[in-house]
Formats: C-alpha cells, sequence, structure tokens
C-alpha cells in the first residue's frame, strides 16, 4: 500500500477521540494543525509551540459533560469480555470463550443513564495482547528511543507489520496487526482498563505490556479479574505495579460480581479525571438501580 492509500484509508477509518488524530497522522506540520481540532475547550495551545511540546501541552483529560472514552485491554483470555458484560449487565455483548484470541476487533458499548439517556461511558473492548514482547523487540529496534512513546507507537501504526500479513505479504511471525488495534484503540481513547488474571505469576510479557501502554500517556487501572482463585497471586502483581508508578488498582471479580467493587472501580477511574461528572452520575444511577433490586427482592422474599 503506498503512502497516499494508507493515509486515505486511515482517514475514512478514524476514530473519534482526545488523541485519534495523533493516532492517524505522523507527519510534524500537520499533526501541528489536527491537534488543535482534536482537542477540547480545556485544552491549552499555543501556536509557537514544537509538536513534542504540543504534544505533551495537549495531554489534558476530557472536558465537562464529555462521556467518558474507556478501553479494556490486557492479555489474552483474561476476561476482558467478560467483564464487560458484567459492566453493561448484558450476557450476550461479544463472544467468550476460554480461549486465546477470542475477540477479533474492537468492539464499543455505550452505558447511558436510564433516565436522561445521555451516553456517560463508551466502553471498548479490545483484542486480547498476544505477543507485547515481540512488539517490544520491535520498537526497541526500529523506532529512536528519544522519541516520546506516542511517536513511538504511530511510527509502529505506519509500518507494514501493523497492517495485518495477508495485506502486505509479511510473514505471519511478524503480523502485528491484532496488537495494532488495540493501540489504535489506546490512542484514540480517554483512559484505560489493564484486566490482569490474578491466577497468573508476573511473568516478563506482562511487564511489556504495561510498559507499552504506559507509552499512549493515558491513566491505566489495572483490574484484577479471577481474584475468587485460590492461587491468585495479587501482592506480587501490585508489587510489579507499584514498581511502574501503578499505585491504585481495583478488583473486580467478572463472575463473582460484588456491587461495591464495582463502585470502587467507578471511584478509582473518576479521581483520575479533572471533570468525573459522567462518572459521578453513573455511579448515583447505578447506586439507585440497586437500591430499587434490592426492595424488589426483599418484597419477593416477604412474599414468599
Ligand atoms: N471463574 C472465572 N472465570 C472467568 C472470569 N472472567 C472470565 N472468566 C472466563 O474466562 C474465559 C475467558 O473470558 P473472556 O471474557 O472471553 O476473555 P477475553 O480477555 O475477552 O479473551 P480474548 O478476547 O480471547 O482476549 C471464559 O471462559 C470466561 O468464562 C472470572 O472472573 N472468574
Ligand atoms: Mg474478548
Amino acid at each position: 500500500m503506498n503512502n497516499d492509500n494508507k493515509k486515505d484509508n486511515y482517514e475514512h477509518n478514524k476514530p473519534a477521540g482526545l488523541f485519534a488524530d495523533k493516532a492517524y497522522e505522523a507527519t510534524p506540520n500537520n499533526a501541528n494543525s489536527t491537534l488543535k481540532s482534536a482537542v477540547t475547550e480545556s485544552v491549552e495551545t499555543q501556536d509557537n509551540q514544537s509538536l513534542s511540546t504540543t504534544t505533551s501541552m495537549t495531554r489534558k483529560t476530557i472536558a465537562s459533560g464529555e462521556p467518558l472514552k474507556l478501553a479494556v485491554v490486557g492479555h489474552t483470555n483474561t476476561g476482558k469480555t467478560s467483564i464487560l458484560r458484567t459492566l453493561l449487565r448484558d450476557v450476550y455483548f461479544g463472544e467468550v470463550k476460554n480461549e486465546a484470541a477470542t475477540t477479533r476487533h474492537v468492539e464499543q458499548a455505550k452505558l447511558t443513564d436510564n433516565q436522561t439517556g445521555e451516553v456517560l461511558v463508551v466502553l471498548y473492548d479490545t483484542p486480547g495482547l498476544e505477543d507485547a514482547s515481540g512488539l517490544m523487540d520491535w520498537l526497541e529496534d526500529n523506532t529512536a528511543s528519544r522519541r516520546d512513546g506516542i511517536e513511538r507507537l504511530q511510527q509502529f501504526l505506519a509500518a507494514d507489520i501493523a497492517q495485518g500479513g495477508d495485506a502486505l505479504n509479511i510473514n505471519s511471525n511478524e503480523d502485528y496487526s491484532q496488537e495494532a488495534k488495540v493501540i489504535r484503540q489506546l490512542l484514540a481513547s480517554d483512559m484505560v482498563i489493564y484486566v490482569v488474571d490474578a491466577r497468573e505469576p508476573v511473568l516478563g510479557k506482562y511487564k511489556d505490556e504495561l510498559a507499552i501502554l504506559s507509552w499512549a500517556a493515558i491513566p491505566v487501572m489495572p483490574v484484577f479479574n479471577f481474584t475468587d482463585a485460590q492461587d491468585a497471586n495479587i501482592d506480587e502483581w501490585q508489587t510489579m505495579l507499584a514498581r511502574r508508578n501503578l499505585h491504585i488498582s481495583t478488583r473486580f471479580d467478572s463472575v463473582a460480581f460484588e456491587f461495591n467493587d464495582e463502585m470502587r472501580l467507578w471511584q478509582n477511574l473518576a479521581t483520575m479525571l479533572t471533570h468525573s461528572e459522567m462518572l459521578e452520575q453513573l455511579m448515583a444511577r447505578r447506586t439507585e438501580d440497586w437500591a430499587q433490586l434490592n426492595d424488589e427482592a426483599n418484597i419477593i422474599i416477604a412474599d414468599f
């Protein structure tokens, strides 16, 4: 694919979001102008800033009244789609299987206020990261360490290995198109939930996943799934996360559901935002709904 075709293709498919234009346009001059249109009122840009300064200047959280774009990412088979089903109260969302690479594309779902119809959070389910270590090797070999993380990820997204094996006739072990889908979504999101299978030991591939996520320069919230398991390694994980400056994490078992765990998750996410009104509204509605469900359950039990 030549560069012009690639650019046209990107223009048609580019997602909306705080970093959306940055994910698709790596040319410094254009990036400077497109960044301005991508950012919201809360962003202060200065005309005479260089690209790298502008990039850091535009690292702001969502504006007041804007739905939160929340990507759910993690290693394959950690329960990302299951967590979305629980948060959406929708057992039919996506596909859930006990095997790798079940989700193949980014899928979007909205959490709305059931009284006003307002969209409060847009959730993005993503394919599992399968080979973050291989991708990290590629990034180290092919991108300059002096570039910032977003620029290095953009370079990857523009490379053949991110486009898919069939289209470009590349070796299948150099096909990082699944990882590219995740990274494209990361750069278009405001925040990310990193789902951890708490039964897993802390392996190098997970450290590489976290390093890559940190390059997207959006807040990361680690969420422990499978917390009910006897062999959960939460302490070991928390030590590793703290060494990467991730001091807050949330346990949220998608199967052994606890309402308070969900509220803690929203609360923790809210602490990372300047404008957290949408999450406050979501928590208020969910608390009301939960109380109503409890009342109805009590009436049924009393009748019984
Ligand atoms: N016991 C238990 N099983 C879970 C939990 N969360 C997910 N599972 C199971 O784990 C398997 C994988 O779940 P998925 O939701 O498909 O995982 P995923 O991360 O979306 O997987 P990919 O899309 O392939 O990356 C399924 O068999 C789920 O039923 C949990 O909290 N507890
Ligand atoms: Mg999935």
